[in-house]
């Protein structure tokens, strides 16, 4: 029998990697679209994978690249992680996060549809998209309420899709909300966290600053985090019914970004006291200023709230996050500790 095929955009990503690593599993041949510019860095982080998958060179700027792509893997499901993923960076470059993240997935959708007989398709959706949400708990029925240049692009993303949808095309909007993982990028508030409490708990110094101190932005904000790896089953779920729909993957509990902190820190028996309000708010360990806040990782407009209900995808996918919040801490915090002591970093 053939294998099934899948192409993932955003193989370098935490999401690409676990996702490659799933459908290996599953007996699938799997190709990897990497952007030519992240080669050096961020292939390290598939190096584990090179020899099992296939890599090919695409850009979702560029109709030319991914028609070669398309023409050359010839998918049967197609996951489109690719993106610019930082909201923070999507206020001082609107117009490539909206190019990468809307119109990217547009001409990825193009090309598939001009040499392809039949495909399925997946998309990165968020829960950006709820933003000043209008709701609580959210829902596949909550209405959107994007509040930065990325859920804005994102949200053009998903109608797109939808409107694929109903031209008969088998396309479905994931909204995933947070998910996080050792392999998490450390521009993400919560390897920052873990990596920086290891660093300080190593008597290392913070990975930019140089500083003996972590510097965080908004720490009242809510995330309903969830473990990256549970994440990617959910994806490819999705598209192994028999109709198309869009589906919220959440854990159903929201924490802020203070006590995600509190967590790291405890787990490596430095509890901190909170003194303080706002820009003066610290975390002592001791009376020593562990923590701090600084204004510069504040955001234009903020995403206070978020927190999910993935009732749907229980129901129709048999669906249930597995990784837990204490338990997803301390798999980070043990794996940054593991990095720094053998000096991977
Ligand atoms: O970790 P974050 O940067 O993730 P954010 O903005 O929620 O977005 C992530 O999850 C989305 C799913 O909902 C994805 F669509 C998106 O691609 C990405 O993966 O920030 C989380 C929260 C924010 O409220 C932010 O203001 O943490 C707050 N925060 C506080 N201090 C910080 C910091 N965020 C970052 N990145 N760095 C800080 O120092």
């Amino acid at each position: 029998m053939t294998k099934r095929r899948a192409l993932i955009t955003g193989i370098t990503g935490q999401d690409g990697g676990y996702l490659a690593e799933f459908l290996l599993s599953k007996g699938y041949e799997v190709y990897g679209m990497y952007r030519r510019c992240s080669v050096d860095d961020h292939l390290k982080k598939i190096e584990h994978l090179k020899e099992r998958i296939h890599l090919v060179q695409g850009d979702l700027l560029d109709s030319y690249s991914l028609d070669k792509v398309v023409k050359e893997t010839q998918p049967d499901e197609v996951y489109n992680l690719g993106a610019q993923s930082q909201v923070a960076v999507s206020f001082h470059q609107p117009i490539v996060t909206r190019e990468i993240n809307w119109y990217g997935v547009e001409r990825l959708f193009k090309s598939l549809e001009e040499n392809l007989m039949k495909f399925k398709f997946y998309q990165a959706s968020t829960s950006e998209l709820f933003g000043k949400a209008l709701e609580t708990p959210q829902t596949e029925e909550t209405p959107f309420n994007p509040v930065s240049p990325y859920a804005s692009a994102k949200f053009e993303a998903y109608n797109f899709i939808q409107r694929k949808r109903k031209e008969g095309f088998f396309a479905c909007n994931g909204i995933l909300f947070n998910h996080e993982s050792p392999r998490r990028g450390i521009e993400f508030v919560t390897r920052k966290i873990t990596d920086g409490a290891a660093r300080i708990k190593l008597g290392l110094p913070q990975r930019v600053t140089g500083k003996d101190y972590l510097e965080l932005g908004n720490l009242d904000s809510k995330r309903d985090w969830g473990f990256a790896g549970d994440y990617v089953e959910a994806m490819w779920l999705i598209l192994q019914k028999e109709k198309p729909s869009d589906y919220v993957i959440s854990t159903g509990e929201n924490h802020s970004i203070r006590e995600f902190v509190g967590e790291a820190f405890n787990l490596l028996d430095l509890p901190l006291t909170w003194e303080g309000e706002g820009i003066n708010e610290k975390g002592k360990f001791n009376g020593k200023t562990l923590v701090k806040v600084n204004p510069e990782f504040y955001r234009p407009a903020e995403v206070s709230y978020l927190l999910g209900n993935s009732q749907k995808a229980k129901k129709e996918l048999g669906w249930e996050p597995k990784v837990k919040f204490n338990e997803l801490i301390r798999k980070m915090v043990e794996s940054d500790l593991e990095k720094l002591k053998s000096k991977k970093f």
